[in-house]
């Protein structure tokens, strides 16, 4: 039998892609039919995404697929979490989604929780409180016109699957992210909602991954020279990566390497424990009922805004080259909280960096490769603080660490991850979010029967290298260094 072909649409906060995956007995091939950088713009004030350009770029990559591959037996689309657009009753767009690293939920966490109580909230929704949380958008949002006047509010990829087939609706994994989701039964918290003046008419019905929306609208079958379906996938690009991982069994932890660093373990329950709680874990929905127990984790965030930062300011530096150097910089000299929220905003990564080396007392990093070095010491100890944390709230041991998406290329980053957890990291597939939504497809359309078929396709046709943990650095003195550091900022 010949191998099926399927389209993914994955968008990730650094870049989109479009990419052609041949599902078979024995087979899983990718390939990239078009990627595209993902730039967030600044419109009066206010940090958008370029939607119209990314869904321009989306349309173009599925034509490149089309004509390259031929025609696929379904589309999915996967995305960040936690943004929207909102349309008005016509069915347009009223305003390009706000970015979650914009400013206008400064402060709104605080005193949402303060009002509801952050335990109540917790055993209502398991979410970790992250400041760009829907729910916190929302209540920045819901005196504006856009808000009042707005007829539905879609998650990004459910908006791009508005765009391509006209049906409306709201694909569960991602919607686990809003926190206005019960974490029980997985359906909108519709008392939440109205008790924080939201508007619950706004959310559309939930789907699952596998559902159907439906087919191609003309025009867009026009402009990409195709008609398809497009196919519900764990919609929510970390529910994919996580479906992408290709473990065998369940003892294993996750690291989604990209932009975050999403760090945790699958589960067959959620955990709400007023521990997990106050260690901020969060029971994000996976496919077929699973949990997705993770914290985020900074991630390459910081690595990516400092190289922009230096390419601004004309000193273009290049990444194998930065890692390579960095490789050379002593192990530990400087080590940051990854998570502190100064990080979070776009700008100028190095000089907060070193701000928050000089208040902590620490030798200040400043050239590049020192600054590269820092990230990635203090990255791999909050992965390793994550995962430590995940296994004993959760009460679930492991005896290796997936490492998946762009980070995956980092073979500083991965080593670094097994000698502070002390265990062995496998590194790849760097595209395991693409993977896990056309395995969503090939299970809809009947050629994988269930999530360990999917990973065990996974693992014997994915390419993965393993990092086993070195002695040498002496990562408990370097925990305690950065947990001191946290009195002084
Ligand atoms: P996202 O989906 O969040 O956009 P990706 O999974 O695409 O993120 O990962 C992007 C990250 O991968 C980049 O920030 C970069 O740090 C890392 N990366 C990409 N290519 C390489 C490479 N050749 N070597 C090391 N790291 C890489
Ligand atoms: C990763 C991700 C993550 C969310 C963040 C907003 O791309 O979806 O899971 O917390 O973006």
């Amino acid at each position: 039998m010949s191998p099926t072909l399927f389209a993914a649409v994955d968008l990730g906060a650094s870049s989109g892609r479009v990419v052609a995956g041949r599902v078979g007995p024995d087979t899983v091939e990718l390939t990239e039919a078009h990627r595209f950088v993902n730039e967030p713009v600044r419109l009066a004030g206010t940090l958008h995404w370029n939607i119209a350009g990314l869904y321009t770029e989306i349309l173009r990559g599925l034509r490149f697929l089309g004509r390259d591959h031929g025609t696929p037996v379904s589309v999915g689309v996967d995305s960040w979490a936690v943004d929207y657009g909102l349309l008005d009753a016509d069915g347009a767009l009223l305003s390009a989604p706000v970015h979650y690293r914009d400013g206008r939920t400064d402060g709104v966490a605080e005193t949402i929780n303060g009002q509801l109580g952050a335990d109540a909230l917790y055993q209502r929704t398991g979410l970790q409180i992250l400041p760009f949380n829907t729910i916190y958008q929302l209540v920045a949002a819901r005196d504006t016109a856009a808000y009042r006047t707005a007829d539905r509010l879609l998650l990004v990829p459910d908006l791009i699957g508005y765009w391509l087939t006209g049906a409306i609706g709201a694909e569960v994994t991602n919607a686990s992210t809003t926190q206005l989701l019960d974490v029980h039964d997985r359906t909108w918290d519709v008392d939440l909602a109205s008790s924080l003046g939201l508007r619950p008419e706004l959310l559309p019905s939930l789907r699952q991954p596998g559902d159907l929306l439906g087919r191609f609208r003309a025009d867009v079958a026009a402009e990409v020279g195709f008609d398809a379906p497009v196919v519900a996938v764990a919609s929510h690009d970390t529910a994919s990566a996580v479906i992408g991982v290709p473990a065998v069994g369940d003892r294993f932890a996750y690291i989604s390497c990209g932009t975050w660093g999403l760090a945790g373990l699958e589960l067959d329950r959620p955990v709400l424990s007023e521990a997990s709680r106050e260690a901020n874990f969060t029971n994000e929905a996976g496919i077929d009922g699973t949990v997705r127990y993770l914290r985020n984790v900074m991630g390459l965030w910081l690595l990516q805004e400092s190289v922009r930062w230096w390419e601004r300011e004309g000193r273009p530096a290049d990444l194998p080259t930065l890692l390579a150097d960095a490789a050379g910089v002593p192990a530990g000299r400087t080590v940051i909280e990854v998570d502190d929220a100064r990080f979070l905003p776009p700008g100028d990564m190095p000089s907060r960096i070193a701000a928050y080396a000089r208040e902590t007392g620490q030798p200040v990093p400043s050239a590049p490769d020192e600054i590269v070095r820092c990230i990635l010491d203090s990255l791999a100890l909050a992965f390793r603080r994550t995962i430590r944390e995940a296994m004993a709230l959760a009460d679930h041991a492991v005896d290796v660490v997936h490492a998946v998406g762009g980070g995956a290329r980092n073979a500083l980053l991965c080593q670094l991850t097994a000698d502070a957890t002390g265990l062995p990291v496998v590194a790849g597939p760097v595209e395991a979010t693409a993977l896990g939504n056309l395995l969503v497809q090939a299970r809809a359309a009947g050629l994988v029967a269930d999530l360990a078929d999917a990973r065990r396709l996974l693992a014997a046709t994915q390419a993965t290298v393993c990092y086993e943990p070195r002695p040498g650095i002496d990562w408990d003195s370097l925990a305690s260094r950065l947990a001191s550091t946290a009195a002084k900022v």
